[in-house]
């Protein structure tokens, strides 16, 4: 890996994009190595979470290396987003929790990646937007998508059609992320919800991403029933039995997983 950086932090995962010359602009090895390590972290037992960051005190990631973009021609231009766009899918669709902890700069390509992520904290440092048309170009790695579901169709339409970059505190406003800290307590309040998310049952914590991830993009009808099932499933988890059975007994449940 050159352009990431990977460490097991006693089961949390944290990939830090890692290119502060650029502030951290996404090229194609860069998505590549992002889609490895989460390809990897997918079938990794010792990994129970994910936080995703960028390099220095600057950005998050400034979008996509614009560098590279100028090179595209119209196929290109297609293949490139849609291989980035399966990437971004694996993160949205990744069975343990995906923190983004957003430390500067979340720009085009960089706000598409922190949307594909479950949960966004921010610093008061950072700042977001979708600047694509400032370039002749619109998002390319599913924000169209993502930002219109998030906010509604009209907020998300503000921001992309005049490429505006709002700060944290307009983000936490209208829900573009959860949460605003300081710069120096991002990481740790990443880290701590982190650790209250493993706390709880892993199997249910992943059917409730599946729920939610999935279930949001079917019909009604299909996302309840997907909840039902998954829920029936718990149901027959030792997990399950445990969670009761420490409830009654006014104790912590020990959650194995199985
Ligand atoms: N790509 C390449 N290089 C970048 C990028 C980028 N996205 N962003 C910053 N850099 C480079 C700068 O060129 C500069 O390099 P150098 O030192 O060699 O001049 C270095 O990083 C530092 O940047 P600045 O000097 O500009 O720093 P400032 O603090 O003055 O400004 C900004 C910071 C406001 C973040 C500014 O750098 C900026 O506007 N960057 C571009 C932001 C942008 O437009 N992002 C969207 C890109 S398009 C995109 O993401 C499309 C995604 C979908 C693609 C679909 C696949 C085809």
């Amino acid at each position: 890996m050159e352009n990431i950086k990977t460490e097991n932090k006693d089961g949390i995962l944290i990939i830090t994009v890692d290119r502060p010359k650029v502030l951290n602009a996404l090229n194609a090895q860069t998505i590549a190595e992002i889609g490895e390590a989460f390809h990897v972290a997918r079938f990794d037992e010792a990994v129970k979470a994910v936080i995703l960051t960028g390099a220095g005190e600057k950005a998050f990631v400034a979008g996509a290396d614009i560098n590279e973009l100028a090179q595209c021609n119209a196929i290109t231009g297609k293949t490139t987003a849609e291989k980035g766009q399966r990437i971004f899918i694996a993160i949205e669709r990744f069975p343990k929790p995906v923190i983004a902890a957003v430390n500067g700069f979340a720009l085009g390509g960089g706000c598409e990646l922190a949307l594909a992520c479950h949960i966004r904290i921010a610093s008061e440092n950072a700042k977001l937007g979708l600047p694509e048309v400032t370039l002749g170009i619109i998002p390319g790695y599913g924000g169209t998508q993502r930002m219109a579901r998030l906010l509604g169709k009209g907020k998300a339409l503000e921001l992309i059609l005049s490429g505006d970059r709002i700060d944290a505190s307009e983000a936490e406003r209208i829900g573009l992320v959860n949460k605003v800290v300081p710069l120096d307590q991002l990481m740790q309040t990443c880290e701590e919800l982190a650790r209250r998310i493993m706390s709880r049952g892993p199997l249910a914590v992943t059917a409730a991403i599946e729920a939610v991830m999935s279930g949001s993009e079917m019909p009604f009808e299909e996302g309840q029933f997907l909840e039902a099932t998954l829920f029936g499933l718990l149901c027959a988890t030792e997990d399950t039995k445990e969670g009761m059975k420490a409830f009654i007994e006014k104790r912590a449940a020990q959650f194995k997983g199985a």
